[in-house]
């Protein structure tokens, strides 16, 4: 606990010097703890003054919560310890260290708020000196990450080599530290429990034993919805008791001793490895929701005056005094002293430099490890094709899916054709291989998703009775077999649970490969994948970040893959700062950027068609263990003089069969770029090729409107116009969805003939 701030000096002939403590907090704790609670209830109050002032641009008070945080605070220990605080936690960051001074740096949006220089709304706390993560304004987010960040705690403890910085990749930037039995406190209010992912966060917690305290501080309010709304019963706690391996607490939130002798408990329990705690206090919300709501149009005075009889500040104000250990005189020095600081504090934050708009793409990623550069383009090394698949159990040695059974398999001639057919390899087997040789060469990478373990129950394969799955379509089959199930482990059925805990876990430094089984199934995820882990680093401006790969088995042409097994929408990711999104079409590439994305600093949506995993087309051998493709770079798949043909993904080997037909019956040579890497992608790559050619079509498997090639395009458009010939025209999906019968799905899906038509006619345009 960080109190030590107190000036002894100040409280001198006014405590009585007593020995007597109250749940094992001495008298001087409880100074301390009335000191920070009213600086907390101060800074609150100093901070809607200078709202109402136009000084200030948002507030959101911690009035009422106090007791409880700082109660919190007095049992947990900053920068060992991990936090994810809501934002009615101002006194419990005050108790773990921080200051009103960064505060109200946060308050004015200055450029040196340590929570995010001025990028996030106040309140939203990041500390990293003390341990506590960037945090969102999205309600329920935190709770999941604070599950990965517990996860990532006993892995370290387990594998500390993994601890062990690293030149040459994302690791050399990445301060990776651990304790053994530190806790994670994560704290939400009681509307935040309606959400799903605090039913997620407590499942596996519970399930995993994970030394979690979870603070629910209920004030009955979630703006002006009251909690028997949200809360079938009205108590959260009566809900929640049906999780095994938990320690519960239901207490007067209001209360200092009461919830510090609570948070003692949980946290005993959970240090000495039991389990999980929860803690459900009850606590007051004397100032509105927030500046923005005004609480008497859905509360009546009576329960509003009910409530302030309980405030934190004054009960603990009388228990001082009638206990005798401090006097008014006391008392009134305290606040004066925190008065005359917060006008200080106030004075200097007002006068406080502001951040400069050049340095709004600043940590957009990271600044340290460009992906685009050259380190990350090698060379393949020859490699034996054993090397790839590591023996009998190679991914492509099984039938995956129904999927993969596809009959109309569009397979160009004469296109990376093998020199040995036993060498060359699937993107199914490159991926897998590829995932194999970065485990073995970085211990912090795990591995979880929905079936990916060979088995969860690894008796079974201990004793040899199965083979084991390795994924849906075994893309990591044998890893569990060799890495063991603390590496590579089944999630729940649940995405958000997946993403959420891996961007958790990469903030301790951890390297988690996730996988969502079907990019129709991603949505779940969402807020996770929006909101969260590709915005970490620059809503903290720097502070903490999130490296995570979500590899993702995506699109269509599966012949009866139907409107949930065939969904592309890659737009909505590469239209999200911050997340680095690629999309191979061969199994090289595919090797190549997927270890580009392990090493890389950036979190990276990684989309693996479905189709390509086992096709004919693009088959490879294994490129060694340092092979790497830098993302941005597109790959002149043929070159040509009569027009440029944009693409990615499943539609390359396709428009490579339309090319090819349009030189064989026309003599229209086609330059044919992949682009590979959809944000950052290829500028220029795209322009060298328009300027040759002066005509272009992107051809996407995405339904056309809004999709991917639009913004390709508009840049066409907008930059290279003069050097156009023709309309810019796009090749795409219908604005549907897929469809299951085979003949809808082929009028839906871009097919070879409908890239032949659009190649044909903007040739002779
Ligand atoms: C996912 C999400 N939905 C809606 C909001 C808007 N919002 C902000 S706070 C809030 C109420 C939260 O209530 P509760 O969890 O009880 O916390 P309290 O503010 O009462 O402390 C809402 C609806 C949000 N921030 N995030
Ligand atoms: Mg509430």
């Amino acid at each position: 606990m960080a109190t030590t701030k107190v000036d002894p000096k100040l409280n001198e002939g006014d405590i009585a010097k007593t020995a007597k403590t109250y749940q094992g907090l001495t008298s001087q704790q409880l100074i301390d703890a009335y000191r920070i609670m009213f600086t907390s209830r101060r800074v609150d109050d100093r901070e809607i003054l200078l709202k109402r002032q136009q000084k200030v641009f948002f507030q959101i008070s911690g009035a009422g919560h106090e007791a409880v945080g700082v109660a919190a605070a007095f049992v947990l220990k900053p920068g060992y310890d991990w936090f994810y605080p809501y934002y009615r936690d101002r006194a419990l960051c005050l108790a773990l260290g921080a200051t009103p001074y960064e505060m109200l740096l946060g308050a004015v949006g200055a450029a040196d708020d340590p929570s995010s220089g001025g990028r996030q709304m106040p309140s939203h706390w990041a500390f990293k000196r003390l341990n506590v993560v960037t945090q969102s304004s999205a309600t329920g987010t935190q709770i999941l990450q604070a599950v990965g960040c517990a996860e990532a705690g006993r892995y370290l403890a387990q594998h500390p080599n993994a601890a062990r910085k690293a030149e040459g990749d994302y690791r050399q930037f990445k301060d990776v530290q651990f304790q053994g039995d530190e806790i994670t406190y994560v704290s939400l209010g009681d509307g935040t429990t309606s959400g799903g992912e605090f039913w997620e966060a407590l499942n596996t917690a519970s399930n995993r034993r994970l030394p979690v305290i979870f603070c629910v501080e209920d004030n009955q309010y979630a703006i002006s919805v009251p909690v028997e709304v949200q809360t079938s019963g009205g108590n959260i706690s009566r809900l929640v008791s049906g999780f095994p391996n938990f320690h519960f607490e239901e207490i007067d939130g209001t209360e200092p001793v009461v919830a510090y002798a609570a948070f003692k408990r949980a946290a005993d329990y959970c240090r000495a490895g039991h389990g999980p705690g929860f803690v459900h206090a009850h606590v007051i919300r004397p100032y509105s929701h927030s500046l923005s709501d005004d609480e008497r149009l859905y509360r009546p005075d009576a329960e509003r005056q009910a409530d302030a009889a309980r405030d934190p500040v004054h009960r603990l104000q009388l228990f001082l005094l009638r206990e005798g250990i401090l006097d008014e005189k006391g008392i009134n020095k305290i606040e004066k002293e925190i008065d005359e600081q917060m006008q200080a504090d106030t004075d200097r934050a007002l006068e406080a430099a502001v951040p400069q708009p050049e340095t709004i793409y600043n940590f957009v990623y990271s600044p340290d490890l460009d992906p685009t550069s050259a380190p990350f383009e090698t060379h393949a090394a020859i490699a034996a094709p054993e090397t790839a698949t590591d023996g009998k159990r190679s991914a492509d040695s099984q039938n995956a899916s129904p999927q993969n059974a596809n009959p109309e398999n569009v397979s160009p001639q004469n296109i990376n054709a093998p020199n040995k057919a036993t060498q060359n390899k699937t993107m199914a087997d490159l991926i897998n291989a590829t995932l194999r040789d970065e485990m073995r060469r970085d211990e912090r990478v795990i591995l979880f998703g929905e079936d990916v373990a060979d088995a969860s129950r690894e008796e079974y394969l201990k004793q040899k009775l199965i083979k084991g799955k390795g994924g849906v379509f075994k893309l990591t089959s044998g890893l569990q077999l060799e890495f063991g199930s603390d590496r590579v482990f089944n999630s729940p059925l649940a995405e958000a649970n997946i993403v959420g805990r891996a961007t958790g876990m990469a903030t301790r430094g951890l390297k988690p490969v996730v996988e969502i089984q079907f990019f129709d199934y991603i949505w779940p995820a969402m807020m996770q994948l929006r909101d969260e882990l590709p915005i970490m680093r620059w809503r903290s401006n720097n502070a903490f970040s999130a490296p995570v790969v979500v590899r993702v088995a995506i699109g269509g042409y599966l012949t009866g893959g139907a409107i949930y097994h065939s969904q592309c929408g890659e737009s909505i990711f590469t239209h999200t700062p911050g997340l680095r999104v690629v999309f191979p079409s061969n199994a090289l590439d595919a090797a190549g950027l997927l270890r580009t994305a392990i090493r890389c600093d950036d979190p990276v949506l990684f989309l693996e068609h479905k189709r390509l995993y086992r096709e004919t087309y693009g088959r490879a051998p294994y490129p060694g263990p340092d092979y790497m493709v830098p993302f941005g770079k597109a790959k002149i798949v043929q070159p040509g003089t009569g027009l440029t043909v944009i693409t990615y993904g499943a539609v390359v080997p396709r428009a490579l069969q339309a090319a090819q037909k349009l030189e064989r019956e026309h003599q229209v040579s086609v330059e044919l770029i992949d682009l590979r890497s959809l944000n950052p992608f290829d500028w220029d790559a795209i322009a060298a090729s328009v300027k040759k050619t002066n005509r272009a079509l992107v051809a996407y498997e995405d339904s056309l409107s809004w999709g991917y090639g639009a913004e390709i395009a508009a840049r066409i458009a907008d930059q290279l116009f003069h050097r156009l010939d023709a309309p810019v025209k796009r090749i795409a999906a219908t604005d549907t969805f897929v469809a299951y019968q085979p003949i809808l799905e082929n009028a839906i899906l871009p097919q070879a003939s409908d890239l032949f038509r659009a190649m044909k006619e903007l040739a002779e345009f």
